[in-house]
């Protein structure tokens, strides 16, 4: 009996954190190199809550549209998420 109650409690505790973690959370950052050739943007970037990241400086993908909106030394607030494996900007605020 006990352990159904207790399964079921944390079923609804596992479901609650997914539901958190996939809400989209705006992380800020500071961008300190542009490569546009590249696609390429490196940030200075507080932690990554969604992608379970902590404070660091590296490098992200990004598109043309989202690169043209970046200048180096910026402050943003952007989210990130992973394409084809590689850790992409996908949206700025
Ligand atoms: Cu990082």
């Amino acid at each position: 009996m006990n352990i159904f109650k207790t399964l079921s409690l944390s079923t609804l505790v596992l479901a609650a954190s997914l539901s958190f973690a996939s809400a989209e959370t705006f992380t800020k950052g500071t961008i300190k190199k542009l490569d546009t050739k590249a696609g390429k943007v490196t940030i200075i970037h507080e932690a990554l809550i969604d992608l379970d990241m902590p404070a660091m400086t590296m490098v992200f993908r990004a598109d043309e549209e989202i690169m043209a909106k970046l200048a180096e030394g910026n402050d943003v607030e952007f989210l990130a998420d992973r394409v084809n494996g590689k850790l992409t900007v996908t949206a700025l605020k």
